[in-house]
């Protein structure tokens, strides 16, 4: 397949000019193509999608909506402005100008993190790969599809730059980004929660509010990196994250809000009379929240990391918006982490990771306040809460522990009797599987969720975000 890439790819990397470069890209494209059609959503791919492009970096107009099909989708490669003379603005490198090469020394660093960034976004396309089928709406069947395009996009920003900047190792690393895959045995994707399955629509809604989250949190921190080509990558690619964001927080809010109607209609909060209306308790919701924010802690690495304080030393990666903090060098400054022996005082490097989690869940209970409020307004006492970081942690200190959501250490037995009651059980699921009906007559949902408050780009809600036909 010959493709003249200065035309098929938008770009703002010159591509043209780079003919190396080009055919290296050029070679991985239908490799990319195929994972899109063996791993991307499952159907649909020659039906017509509203979808948004990136076609430039401009703040004020860099997307362009229309129908397209996914699989002509332009997966551009776009990088936000350079800004003149950028100095590296934490660590050893401190003042220094930022890199436009990646620095033979840390070599190896660079690309493990960019690859480590690179493999969550096929993952999660793979995560969602059949949800299409079981769509509460044709709006949420574009989201779904606008989030996958989108994470597809990022795998191309992320593959640009092994192809650009680490030769054959990082061609052979865009390979194995499509080699791996969510959920495989023998051949996994490289983090935790990319390989938990979502089949189901709460569950993807709590991803794209939770995950997607971490997601802005360390393209935040790769935005400061001293390598200028991956900052400016992770400057543009957190443009088009916020919207996935958006469809996590305004999902689950109307789940809630189809809750608190049918509690309304039949003046109870039974969780059993609610189901049996069709529509998701709150305590169930709770559950879910349990799960994929706590599995989304688990992304930030363990609270005490020495990897963490060789990359912010060595200028790969900052904190989330460094510029709101004071020292920049944190060679003399501590932090407290919170361990089960104790508090324990560690060199502020080392805590990296611990900052940028905390920035993170401050992040996440904006949306949960919203939730609250909805409920409130509805006049029922039921809060929602973010369960305690130290609750059901896979890494760092507080992994495979027995604490309950409250941050309690209790006893294993204690915490094995009550798992039920904090994490989704199989039944649980088994009921929110049972919901999950294709919805696709224009304007219509499905009985558990209520309508947005809005369309897409100032178009109905019952526009045909998709056509089936
Ligand atoms: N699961 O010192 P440690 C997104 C590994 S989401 C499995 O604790 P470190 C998106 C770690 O790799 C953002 N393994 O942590 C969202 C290391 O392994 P090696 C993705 C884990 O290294 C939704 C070892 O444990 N981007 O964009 O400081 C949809 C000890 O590591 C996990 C990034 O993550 C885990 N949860 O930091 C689509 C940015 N946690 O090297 C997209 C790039 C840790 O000893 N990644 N490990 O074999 C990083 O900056 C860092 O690798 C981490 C961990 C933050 C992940």
């Amino acid at each position: 397949m010959s493709i003249n890439y200065s035309e098929k790819i938008p770009n703002n990397v010159n591509l043209a000019n780079d003919r190396k470069l080009q055919r290296a890209l050029e070679h991985w494209q239908p490799h990319f193509l195929k994972w899109w059609d063996e791993q991307g959503p499952s159907d649909f791919q020659s039906n017509d999608v509203y979808l948004r492009t990136a076609v430039g970096v401009d703040a004020q107009g860099w997307a362009s909506y229309g129908h397209v099909k996914m699989p002509d989708y332009r997966w551009g490669i776009f990088l936000a402005d350079q800004i003149p003379d950028r100095k590296i603005g934490f660590g050893d490198h401190y003042g220094e100008p930022v890199w436009q090469q990646v620095p033979g020394e840390l070599r190896s660093q660079f690309r493990r993190i960019i690859v480590t960034q690179g493999d969550t976004e096929p993952a999660s396309v793979e995560q969602q790969r059949l949800l299409g089928l079981t769509c509460p709406s044709l709006y949420d069947l574009r989201n779904l599809f606008q989030v996958n395009v989108e994470e597809g996009r990022h795998l191309w920003a992320m593959v640009y730059l092994l192809h650009c900047h680490f030769g054959r190792d990082g061609r052979e690393e865009a390979e194995e980004l499509l080699a791996r895959h969510s959920g495989d045995h023998d051949n996994p994707r490289i983090l935790g929660t990319f390989n938990e399955p979502i089949s189901d629509w709460l569950s993807f809604f709590m991803f794209t509010y939770f995950t997607d989250r971490d997601g802005k949190f360390q393209l935040k921190s790769l935005a400061e990196s001293g390598f200028d080509p991956l900052a400016r990558t992770c400057r543009f690619m957190l443009t088009e994250e916020a919207h996935h964001m958006f469809v996590g927080e305004t999902g689950v809010g109307r789940v809630i809000k189809r809750a608190l109607e049918v509690m309304q209609e039949i003046g109870t909060d039974d969780p059993t009379a609610i189901r049996a209306q069709g529509a998701i308790d709150l305590e169930t919701i709770q559950k879910y929240l349990n799960f994929w924010f706590t599995s989304s802690l688990d992304l930030f690495g363990s609270e005490i990391s020495s990897n963490a304080a060789t990359s912010f030393a060595n200028g790969i990666k900052g904190r989330p918006d460094e510029d709101r903090f004071d020292d920049h060098l944190c060679t003399e400054s501590t932090y407290e982490i919170d361990t089960p022996d104790g508090t324990e005082t560690v060199n502020m490097r080392n805590a990296m990771n611990e900052v940028t989690r905390e920035a993170y869940v401050k992040d996440c209970e904006i949306g949960v306040k919203r939730w609250n409020m909805m409920i409130k307004r509805a006049g029922y006492d039921r809060v929602l809460t973010l369960p305690s970081t130290r609750f059901h942690r896979s890494i760092g200190n507080w992994m495979n522990l027995p604490v309950d959501p409250t941050g309690k250490v209790i006893t294993q037995s204690e915490y094995d009797r009550q798992l039920n009651d904090w994490l989704p059980t199989e039944s649980d699921k088994a009921f929110v599987t049972s919901l999950m009906h294709r919805v696709t007559e224009p304007g219509k949902m499905a009985g558990w969720i209520a309508p947005p408050d809005r369309g897409i780009n100032n178009h109905p809600v019952d526009y045909e975000y998709v056509r089936l036909n």
